[in-house]
């Protein structure tokens, strides 16, 4: 299988962030995509290819241009500041506020997003950038008739809604595919986002549509970031009613329950019968990962992958979570060797 890979990626390696109370290193951080690259190529999954550059269209087909214009900008407005640190958000335009965009940085920053997890760097743009063009890349591929392409992305972006930040993430990478596939004559698409985390911004950009089913697995939002979305009620609105599907799950859930969640979501695709899958590839799932509760054991991903084959779809395999274990390259390389067969 392909995979889609850019160094660029290392360009954002944001200083901190807020855990109990203290500032305390990324975990979202350059090593992750390391460890996934570095069993790529152990297990000699197959070739390992720069993304092209689809320039700016493709993401504009997903987000809004001011939210992009201030991606872009917002790093040099900071340095003129002449301020040290990331640029983080502190306050946001929740309940009895109004949603106006203010002109000051620190305003139009908290308008743009949902939490103060998105730190941006000198780097960011350059980053997030290349990362929306790996999936883009992996796109290329499976509508040239690749079966499986494994797009390595970082930073992740399923938490990144068409104009706001939050969760590590900032342009949402599946969702930039999932439009390309249908911009380029697909009709239906089917996004399964295994992610530890509900994917909200993901969710967010489909809600009303039917021309993508969104479904996901994940820890229940009741106990677990992102907390205000990914109820099982939310099923869609409007013409995209029944075109979403969560099915959270409790702390603690290994495979006997997720494997059957992975099923009812499977054949809740099966039945839409898209013409292309795209996973959202998150194994922060994995029973040691340092900020989730799932139970995952390395060789589940193996089974997580056949289960996936068995949809019998051209699959877009777009890298989300897992962090800071070693195991995050065995994991996420289980599952392209479980969906290959081999
Ligand atoms: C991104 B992805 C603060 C914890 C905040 C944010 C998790 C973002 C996960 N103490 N956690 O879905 O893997
Ligand atoms: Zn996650």
């Amino acid at each position: 299988m392909l995979t889609i890979y850019s160094d660029d990626h290392r360009l954002h390696h944001g200083r901190c962030e807020l855990i109990d109370g203290e500032l305390k290193p990324c975990f979202e951080m350059p090593a992750r995509a390391d460890y996934v690259l570095a069993r790529v190529r152990e297990r000699a999954l197959g070739e390992v290819h720069e993304p092209h550059d689809f320039g700016r269209a493709p993401i504009e087909r997903v987000h809004a241009l001011d939210y992009l214009e201030f991606l872009e900008g917002a790093w040099a407005r900071w340095a003129q500041e002449g301020v040290d640190g990331d640029l983080m958000p502190y306050i946001f335009p929740t309940r009895g506020l109004r949603a106006v965009r203010p002109d000051h940085l620190h305003g139009q920053l908290g308008y743009y997003s949902f939490d103060g997890g998105a730190p941006i760097t000198a780097g960011t743009w350059q980053a997030i950038y290349s990362s929306a063009q790996v999936a883009l890349t992996g796109q290329q591929a499976i509508a040239d008739g690749a079966h499986g392409a494994f797009a390595l992305c970082r930073p992740p972006g399923h938490h990144a809604a068409a104009d706001l930040m939050g969760g590590y993430c900032y342009l949402n990478n599946v969702a930039i595919a999932a439009q390309a596939c249908l911009d380029q004559g697909a009709r239906r698409v089917a996004i399964l986002d295994v992610d530890y985390h509900h994917g909200n911004g993901t969710q967010s950009i489909f809600y009303a549509r039917n021309d993508v089913l969104v479904t996901s697995i994940h820890g229940d939002p009741r106990a677990e970031f992102p907390f205000f979305l990914g109820y099982a009620d939310e099923e869609g609105e409007g013409a995209g009613r029944g075109f979403n599907y969560n099915l959270p799950l409790a702390a603690g859930s290994d495979w006997t329950l997720y494997s059957q969640a992975l099923d009812s979501a499977c054949q809740r695709i099966a039945a839409y019968a898209p013409d292309v899958v795209l996973v959202s590839l998150g194994v922060d799932t994995f029973k040691e990962d340092p900020i989730s509760q799932f139970k995952l054991d390395s060789p589940d991903y193996l089974r997580m992958g056949a289960r996936i084959a068995a949809l019998g779809k051209p699959t877009l395999f777009v890298m989300e979570g897992g962090y800071a274990v070693e195991e995050i390259g065995i994991n996420a390389v289980n599952v392209l060797e479980g969906f290959q067969g081999t």
